[in-house]
């Protein structure tokens, strides 16, 4: 098939045909992060016509600077100036400031570590039944089990949704993802597949969909004091389920993967389950869930000696970053004893992820509770790489616990 081809904006640049795109390079990006690496700061991608960084440095200082590098144009492949999004955009991913500010306060407050803190016990619970229940298992799919079968649950439960149909916020979240890239194969089938869950999602962030004392609800009482109106709460509980579940699912698939291949890291959790925390921000480190948002240059600018013109994309590679050399000599390993600060997974800057400490807390306690259960974690079979257009984990994981001594 034919491609398209953007000539670079200017002679000298560094440009690159790869397709980050194509499923083999989802599947396993490693040629293009070397692309990447031996490009300088940025390089223009011909196919898409984007410049694109996965540099640590250039990465946290394009999401640093805001004002110059807007999201309310998309953080996608997409420019919402040009093209017409797929739905209404988001009011605190796809905004800037003054008008996300006040979304973010909203949300922030909501899904403070201190609002969460309540529902630990809960999460707790549940983690131990179900972590004695696969120690019964023998081999299993850590995907559909552990990474899909803790937050499906303990997610929904949090934001007050219904028992019924709760596999379509997976449908959903595969979908907003993926639709960050071009229109290719894979956009084609996920919105194939979200056909029922986009409708479904739309309704269930209504507020009488919404059980009391639970996140949806808390939303809802932000519009109740005037802060937000009631379509904003709406497309607020929107943001929470667009986001909350697809994210962490991949996430404590990719821990998982982390451990099965370092056991001699999983000995050092064992023996002081409290690192569960740390553990959990050094697998997002190196293996990131996201590995791809963009901003869009609002006006011409400079980054690391490159212009950029207005209008310009920018392929903003987090998983890349988070292996940058540059920022930690040994970033190629997985180490749960040092302390990632400055590590991008939850991206960098005012648009930081504000679920962070829901997705902390239940990776922290599935983490611990396999920790205090657990003497190893292996892999039966090849792990199933998922090509996602903006998210990188499994499929499939085949897998088997061993138990601690009693
Ligand atoms: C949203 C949202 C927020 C973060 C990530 C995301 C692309 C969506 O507000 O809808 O997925």
């Amino acid at each position: 098939m034919q491609k398209p081809f953007f000539d670079a904006p200017f002679p000298d640049a560094s440009v690159s045909d790869i397709d980050p795109y194509e499923t083999n390079h989802l599947e396993d990006p490693s040629e293009f992060h070397e692309v990447l690496r031996r490009s300088g700061p940025l390089v223009w991608l011909t196919h898409y016509g984007v410049w694109a960084t996965g540099r640590h440095r250039e990465l946290t200082a394009i999401f640093r600077n805001h004002r110059s590098f807007c999201s309310s144009r998309g953080v996608g492949l997409q420019d919402f100036k040009t093209e017409e999004p797929w739905r209404p955009p988001s009011l605190i991913l796809e905004a800037d400031p003054p008008e996300h500010e006040k979304m973010r306060k909203v949300l922030s407050s909501v899904l403070s570590a201190n609002a969460l803190s309540a529902l630990r016990a809960r999460f707790e619970n549940e983690a131990e039944q179900l972590i004695d229940r696969l120690l019964g298992a023998g081999e299993f799919d850590g995907i559909a089990e552990l990474a899909v079968g803790f937050p499906i649950t303990v997610f929904p439960d949090a934001v007050g949704l219904t028992q019924e149909n709760r596999n379509f916020l997976l449908d959903y979240g595969n979908l907003v993802f993926n639709m960050l890239g071009p229109r290719n194969e894979i956009a084609a089938r996920a919105a194939a597949r979200a056909e029922q869950a986009v409708p479904w999602i739309a309704k269930q962030c209504e507020r009488q969909n919404l059980a009391d004392g639970a996140l949806g609800s808390d939303i809802y009482r932000c519009a109740d004091r005037g802060e937000i109106t009631e379509a904003e709460a709406s497309l607020l509980v929107r943001s929470l389920l667009s986001a909350g579940l697809d994210t962490t699912v991949i996430a404590i698939g990719n821990m998982l993967r982390c451990f099965a291949d370092h056991p001699e890291q999983w000995q050092i959790l064992m023996q002081d389950p409290s690192r569960a925390r740390f553990a959990f921000e050094e697998a997002l480190r190196y293996a990131s869930p996201v590995h791809t948002f963009y901003r869009t240059a609002d006006e011409d600018v400079e980054v690391s000696g490159v212009r950029l013109n207005e209008g310009a994309k920018i392929l903003l590679n987090i998983d890349c970053a988070n292996r940058d050399t540059d920022r930690w000599p040994d970033a190629n390993v997985f180490d749960i004893t040092r302390r990632p600060g400055g590590q991008a997974a939850f991206g960098v800057g005012i648009h930081a992820c504000v679920g962070r400490h829901l997705a902390t807390l239940e990776s922290e306690v599935l983490l611990q509770i396999l920790a205090a259960k657990v003497r190893r974690i292996e892999l039966t079979g090849e792990p199933v790489p998922d090509a996602n257009n903006a998210l990188r984990g499994f499929r499939e994981l085949p897998m088997k616990l061993t138990a601690r001594d009693p």
